[in-house]
Parts: structure tokens; C-alpha cells; sequence
């Protein structure tokens, strides 16, 4: 079973306001450039959706109505709805701050219809949290997640083993969660439209154009998910990077205040790294254009870093080299290949020193908060503008792929 809930922000926005209810509502962070995170469904009606700026979404529909963001609230509704979830079954994979994974198979065993079970899960969600949910039930994760998607918002999909392959046929391969934008692009440019089509393509053809991700598109296209048997809790090691990205209030072409931004980028990414005693080899700088084009730049190391002060130094470094074609509007850090545990203390005098200082800013701003005590180039009023990724996790940290 796959749980999303319905226009997760905006809900919760309603929740704590009624005279929001359904309104045409985006939340967003402060200003016309900022990106909305999400849209009612009365504003997806005029075709306002994710992703957009403010200022798209006002020339869309001129009487939307701008919620700015507040992480706090939507953290406290994500834990309270995984609370109902997991005292339906442990057996629970949260992927994100509203969505979440359940192994049902042992309820259906003992004869609940599976849709009995949909319609009580989401009887104790609202009940418990006042907020709407949708929900897939089928054989593995990947059907389960395309039938939540399919009858949204408030939704509730069963999707029966023998009408699959029927679906498959009229499912575009962008509807399938791991086929992005510029995988589904490609797939139409070679004549695959449907999953079905893909299912059919020979795999060795995909294998040769995508590597190994083609042997698991031909395995998507038939709607197979061999990787997901496994329903077991969170570990370290599924996660693959931790990182952090701001649309900047304008648009920067120098290097300098570019540089100030990434002083931030690197506390807040070494600190989440610091709090989860990992470091990473692989560091990424990631800028967008105002065009909207985006650009990413790595390195890896000989040793994983986590210390703010190397992040920062390495990430100015990749900066110095990149050539700043146009004016950028979004930059990001992210450390990937986590090495968790791995720090040995280092026996260089100068190493010990910076690790000690590590330890004392960690401490104060444990104990005063974030940015308490910072490196002068940080630029404070970037924290308020941070956006929560979507696969965020209540325990954990973030796991993207
Ligand atoms: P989603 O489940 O993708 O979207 P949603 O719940 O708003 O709408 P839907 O009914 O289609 O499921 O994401 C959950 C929340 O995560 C969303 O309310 C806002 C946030 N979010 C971001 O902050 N950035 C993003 O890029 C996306 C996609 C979501
Ligand atoms: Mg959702």
C-alpha cells in the first residue's frame, strides 16, 4: 500500500486556517522568484502546479492566494500521520514527509478485502490528523505508488493483478516514479510513448543506450519491482547523499556573493552530515540559470569531509573553475558516497585544531540554534527560505538518488 497525502502543504495550511479552505492556494518561500512547493487543487485547476515561481503562478491566476512556508507545521502534520500509519503495521518504509510505504500482505491474509483496509487507513488519517490522503494497493511498490497517483486527491486504487498489463498499455512512462523528465524525453524521441511499449523493447537495446538503469526501465515497463521485496526499516546505508540548495532573492553573477551563499550551503549541509557521523568523497556543486538550465560540477576526494570549513573550501574551489555562462538563480552543495563512521581522528596538529572548533560551534548552536555562531560571509536570511526536499524523512536524512 502506498499513502501520499493530498496537496500536503496547502492541506496544512488549510488545517490551521479555514478561510483558506478551498481557495486556490500556493505555498511558497517569501517573494515573487520564489518556487511554489505546493498547489491546492483549485489552483492546479488553472494549471499552477511545483515548480513554478510565484510570479508564473499570479499570471496564471491573478487572485491566488500566497501562503509562505512553514517547515515546523508540516513536520509536526508528516509525524502525526506516520504515527497513524505505523500503528497500522511496523512493516513501513516512510520515502518522504507525506508519503509512506506499507507491507499489508498479512491483513489480506486473514481476509480483509484490500479495500476494506484502503478505506479504514484513510478513515484513521483523517480522523487522527483532519487531513486527506491517497491510496494505492497493489502487488509491489511501483504499481502501488502509480495507483495513488491515479484518483487524486482523496483517492483510493486497487489495482488487480489481471487488469495491469491493460493499464500498462495506456500508462505514459513519465507516470512511472524513477522515469524523470529527461529519461522520459528520451524514451519518446526512440518511439517508446507507454509503458507497455517499453515493457516490449528489447532489453539488451536499453541496457546498451541507458547502462544499467535499462535493464530497470524494461523492468518498469512491465511493471515489475524485483528491488523493492524488502519492507524493512531505514538504514544508513540507503542513503546516498545529503545536500542542500536556495533560489536566491536575485540573480547573481559574480563570484564573490556567490561564494557567501555556499558558505551557508556548507554549514547547513556539514551539520546534517555531522549530526548522522558521516562525511562524504564526493562533493557537487550545482548551479541553474535564469533560464532555468542547470549545471553540476564534482570532485571526489582521496578522504569523505564533513567540517563546514572543508565543504566550503572545496566548493569555492569547483567555483573558481566553473565558467558562469549567464546570471544564476539557484545554487547547491551535496555530499555523496557517505562514508558513516569513518572519521579516525586525524594526528595533525592543524586537522585536530579545526576539528575542535567543529565540535565547539556544533555545540552552541545545539544549544542556541542554528547560525548562532557562524562564519562572518554566511548569509543568515537564506535559512528562512530553506525548502524541505520531498524525499525528507521524520528520522532520517534525505535520500536522493
Ligand atoms: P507531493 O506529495 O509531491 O505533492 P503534494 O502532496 O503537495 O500534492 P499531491 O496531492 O499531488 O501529492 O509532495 C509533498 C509535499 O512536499 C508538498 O506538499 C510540498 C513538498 N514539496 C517540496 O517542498 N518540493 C517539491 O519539489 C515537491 C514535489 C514537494
Ligand atoms: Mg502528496
Amino acid at each position: 500500500m502506498h499513502v501520499d497525502m493530498d496537496a500536503f502543504f496547502a492541506s496544512v495550511e488549510e488545517l490551521a486556517n479555514p478561510s483558506l479552505r478551498g481557495k486556490a492556494l500556493i505555498v511558497s518561500g517569501p517573494g515573487e522568484r520564489s518556487i511554489i512547493t505546493t498547489a491546492s487543487y483549485p489552483a492546479r485547476k488553472h494549471g499552477i502546479k511545483t515548480g513554478m515561481t510565484v510570479r508564473q503562478a499570479k499570471t496564471l491566476w491573478r487572485d491566488i492566494v500566497v501562503v509562505h512556508s512553514d517547515h515546523r507545521k508540516y513536520t509536526d502534520a508528516s509525524k502525526k500521520v506516520m504515527t497513524v500509519l505505523e500503528s497500522i503495521t511496523p512493516d513501513i518504509d516512510i520515502t518522504s514527509i507525506d508519503e509512506a510505504f506499507l507491507d499489508v500482505t498479512p491483513f489480506l491474509r486473514d481476509g480483509e478485502t484490500p479495500r476494506i483496509l484502503g478505506m479504514e487507513v484513510k478513515k484513521r488519517v483523517r480522523e487522527d490528523t483532519g487531513l486527506t490522503c491517497s491510496v494505492g494497493i497493489a502487488q509491489n511498490r511501483l504499481l502501488a505508488k502509480l495507483a495513488s497517483d491515479m484518483n487524486k486527491p482523496d483517492g483510493l486504487t486497487i489495482l488487480e493483478p489481471g487488469k495491469i498489463k491493460a493499464l500498462l498499455e495506456q500508462t505514459p512512462v513519465g507516470k512511472i516514479c524513477g522515469i524523470g523528465p529527461v529519461t522520459t524525453k528520451a524514451l519518446n524521441e526512440m518511439g517508446l510513448k507507454t509503458c507497455g511499449q517499453l515493457g516490449r523493447y528489447p532489453a539488451d537495446l536499453l541496457k546498451r543506450r541507458f547502462g544499467s538503469y535499462g535493464a530497470r526501465l524494461s523492468e518498469m515497463g512491465r511493471g515489475e519491482d524485483v528491488h523493492h521485496e524488502d519492507y524493512g526499516s531505514e538504514t544508513n546505508s540507503s542513503v546516498k547523499s545529503i545536500g542542500h540548495s536556495v533560489t536566491l532573492s536575485k540573480d547573481l553573477s559574480d563570484r564573490q556573493s556567490m561564494g557567501k551563499i555556499l558558505q551557508t550551503l556548507s554549514e547547513m549541509v556539514g551539520r546534517r552530515a555531522r549530526r548522522h557521523h558521516c562525511g562524504g568523497k564526493t562533493l557537487t556543486l550545482t548551479w541553474r540559470y535564469d533560464d532555468f538550465s542547470t549545471r553540476t560540477r564534482s570532485t571526489t576526494l582521496s578522504a569523505p569531509i564533513c567540517r563546514t570549513e572543508e565543504i566550503y573550501r572545496y566548493s569555492i574551489w569547483l567555483l573558481k573553475k566553473i565558467e558562469i555562462a549567464r546570471p544564476v538563480r539557484l545554487l547547491g552543495i551535496s555530499l555523496s558516497h557517505l562514508c558513516f563512521e569513518a572519521q579516525t581522528a586525524s594526528l595533525l596538529p592543524e586537522e585536530i585544531r579545526k576539528e575542535e572548533v567543529q565540535k565547539t560551534l556544533d555545540g552552541i548552536n545545539d544549544r542556541f540554534g542554528e547560525f548562532t555562531l557562524a562564519y562572518a560571509e554566511t548569509v543568515p536570511d537564506l535559512r528562512t527560505q530553506k525548502v524541505i526536499p520531498p524525499s525528507w524523512r521524520p528520522k532520517g536524512i534525505k535520500n536522493s538518488v
